[in-house]
């Protein structure tokens, strides 16, 4: 198949025409009535798929638990969640740290590229035996993490700094909900569903929220203050997650980009054929229609964000990840604040703020930071100083 070249040119982004969050005149009570819904139910046709659970039963078990975590400072369990359908099963593992300085936190919760373990070097915590992908081929061996890879991955969750900050810590292996290939949905979740338009970013989405009901459950957590976090494609899905589960007081996109927070219409950097078809799983096959005819598209990702609010919402972007497109992420999320706007908060400036200046009005923060897609501590820095404002 033949593709577009890539465009970079803030000049060569076609004049494109996005779709209203509300039309002019309707009100916050037109939003929750109706609009709401039906743009709901356009990114499940159109873009993600639709999340039935029909039919499943879920348990949790706490399945390991550290009261000596962190030297001391912090509790550690592991809970296998267990989701059953028509005599099938499929099993997860949610990994939670608690401060103990703290009665009942407000907590962090994220998916992980590589497993659990990969976060710290904490020998306690259970390797996945699930597929996880080759890529970075000096921790990982034949689709199998192994020993060598425990806190490979640490750098991008500052545990320690989140535990002493006040906050829980909770995760989960994305492979554990859905591998991260192409298998025509056998694997993961989907080996318990039947037909389903769900596709891999929706599975990891269910993730957020299976955790989130059993984050309801734990003594240990203040789960009326839950932040949803994800990089990249798990920044993807927990903005999925978020619009569909209002329970998340607070969204962190990390650098999601294109089928994320980007605007797709721009046209710039990842464009939809080229995200289908590198990852043909990751969205309803219904997104392909739209493949060079972004244009068509009934629905555009300032709405993924509208459906968050009036929660809190934070993007963040990298200078050197134009691939991810930090000027259309930061427009719609000023698309998205004229709900917001309609909640009695402020909008946000048309014009992104400066490479590494922060901005955060009301329940909306953004920063394009210098450097590459990454998650780095300069992100999680403004993420904790924005969570002291919204989750405690
Ligand atoms: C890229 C993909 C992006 C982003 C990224 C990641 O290959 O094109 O949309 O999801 O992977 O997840 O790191």
């Amino acid at each position: 198949m033949a593709q577009q070249a890539t465009n970079y040119d803030e000049a060569k982004v076609p004049v494109y025409k996005l779709p209203a969050i509300l039309e002019d005149g309707k009100t916050v009570n037109d939003w929750e009535s109706k609009r709401r819904a039906e743009t709901l139910s356009l990114f499940e046709s159109e873009v993600y798929g639709k999340t039935d659970l029909e039919g499943v039963k879920t348990s949790f078990k706490v399945a390991k638990q550290d009261n000596e975590a962190l030297d001391g400072k912090a509790i550690r369990k592991e809970i296998v969640c267990t989701m059953e359908r028509n005599g099938k099963q499929h099993s997860f593992s949610i990994m939670l740290f608690t401060p103990k300085a703290v009665s009942k936190a407000p907590v962090f919760l994220g998916l992980n590229f590589y497993g659990n373990h990969t976060l710290s070097t904490d020998s306690g915590i259970s390797i996945s035996e699930n597929w996880v992908p080759n890529k970075e081929a000096f921790f990982i061996e034949n689709n199998k993490a192994t020993e060598t890879s425990r806190g490979v991955r640490a750098y991008r969750w500052p545990i320690e700094k989140i535990i002493d900050r006040g906050y829980g810590l909770a995760n989960i292996y994305c492979g554990d909900l859905d591998p991260d290939f192409d298998d025509s949905f056998k694997n993961g979740l989907h080996s318990i569903l039947g037909e389903t338009s769900m596709a891999t970013i929706g599975a990891w989405a269910v993730g957020f929220s299976k955790a989130m009901d059993y984050l309801e459950t734990d003594n240990d957590v203040d789960a009326k203050n839950v932040a949803v976090f994800g990089h990249s494609r798990l920044g993807k899905a927990a903005l999925w997650a978020s619009a569909q589960d209002p329970r998340f007081k607070m969204t962190i996109s990390n650098e999601s980009g294109c089928g994320g927070a980007a605007l797709s219409k721009r046209e710039y950097g990842e464009r939809l054929e080229v995200i289908n078809t590198r990852f043909p799983h990751w969205f309803a096959t219904k997104f392909k229609k739209y493949n060079s005819n972004e244009a068509a598209l009934p629905i555009d990702q300032h709405q993924l964000l509208a459906l968050i609010a009036p929660r809190a919402l934070y993007v963040g972007t990298a200078e050197d990840d134009q691939w991810s497109d930090p000027r259309g992420q930061y427009l719609s999320l000023y698309e998205a604040s004229k709900l917001y706007e309609s909640y009695g908060f402020k909008r946000i400036p048309e014009d992104s703020p400066k490479v590494n200046e922060t901005r955060q009005i009301g329940p909306l923060g953004y920063h394009e930071r210098s450097g590459k897609h990454e998650v780095m501590p300069v992100d999680w820095a403004n993420y904790l100083d924005f969570a002291d404002k919204h989750l405690k």
